[in-house]
């Protein structure tokens, strides 16, 4: 019999835009205004749920940019992405997030896990990300005891004050890449269902990260680089939605959009004895 009537939600895609002169993977190709609108809405077309618009790089070893700056960056971007799509911002400053909403973001995409109040007096939601140290020093041998239960204990501790203070919607997200090596970032992948399990939306980020040029390495041994990453982007994105993510954040929106759509109907409850 069949056992669900269910229809069968496939995980939302987050498209990744970089306004940005330095992103790991994209720095300075949507810095100005009109090359960030036009990859914005191809995103949209190309089927994001989201488009994540950010002004300052989050990665290892990136220098904060200042607050004038980063409104200026993102500010007009998400004022005229907001009609087509729904957009969040992220950012680590109340303020830039603050100016985002005024602008229409509607979720706060913050890798500090620090701005849950801006979200619940705002009524926005709010992506709580792990991160161990600040994007300059993270990746100085970070050491976990139990990477899995401390990123979990973290998540949900967040999580549950945000939801006590008013957020109505709450995302985690155990931070791919911050503050990690890699053998965290596939023992964090490896055991996704346990954070599923704490009971709030999981979103994951892998899109082009290093671990995966370490780990699907070329051939002859060395890094797979940035523009080369795409199909290890998608095989941990698709592994990340298997395992009960609820959303991705990637680069390359199409390719992760088909996946999407096929993970979906995989997720329902295992029908026995119905076929037709
Ligand atoms: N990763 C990056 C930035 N923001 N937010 C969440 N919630 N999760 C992530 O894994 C995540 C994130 C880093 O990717 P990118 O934005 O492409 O690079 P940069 O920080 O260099 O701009």
């Amino acid at each position: 019999m069949y056992r669900s009537t269910l229809r069968a939600m496939p995980p939302s895609v987050m498209g990744v835009l970089n306004v940005t002169p330095d992103s790991f993977s994209d720095g300075g190709r949507y810095l100005d205004f009109d090359a960030a609108l036009a990859h914005g809405l191809d995103m949209v077309a190309a089927g994001a749920d989201i488009v994540d618009v950010g002004g300052e790089s989050s990665r290892p070893g990136a220098e904060t940019v200042p607050e004038d700056e980063e409104r200026r960056r993102v500010v007009p971007v998400v004022a005229a992405l907001a009609p087509h799509v729904r957009v969040s911002v992220d950012t680590v400053k109340p303020a830039v997030a603050e100016a985002a909403i005024d602008a229409g973001a509607t979720l706060v995409n913050d890798v500090s896990a620090s701005l849950s109040d801006v979200a619940a007096r705002r009524g926005v939601g709010w992506v709580a990300m792990h991160m161990l140290g600040t994007p300059r020093t993270m990746q100085d041998a970070p050491r976990y005891d139990d990477v899995v239960g401390e990123v979990g204990a973290f998540l949900l501790d967040r999580a549950r004050a945000a939801r006590d203070a008013g957020v109505s919607e709450v995302w985690v997200d155990p931070g791919i890449g911050f503050g990690k090596t890699v053998s965290h970032n596939l023992e964090l992948l490896r055991h996704l269902p346990e954070l599923v399990a704490l009971g709030f939306p999981v979103m994951v980020g892998t899109s082009r990260k290093s671990f995966l040029g370490t780990v699907a390495a070329r051939p002859d041994g060395s890094p797979t680089p940035v523009e080369d990453r795409l199909p290890a982007s998608l095989a941990t994105a698709t592994w990340a939605m298997l395992a009960g993510a609820a959303m991705v954040r990637v680069h390359d929106v199409a390719p992760t959009v088909q996946a999407a759509t096929l993970v979906g109907p995989a997720r329902l409850p295992l029908v026995v004895g119905a076929r037709r």
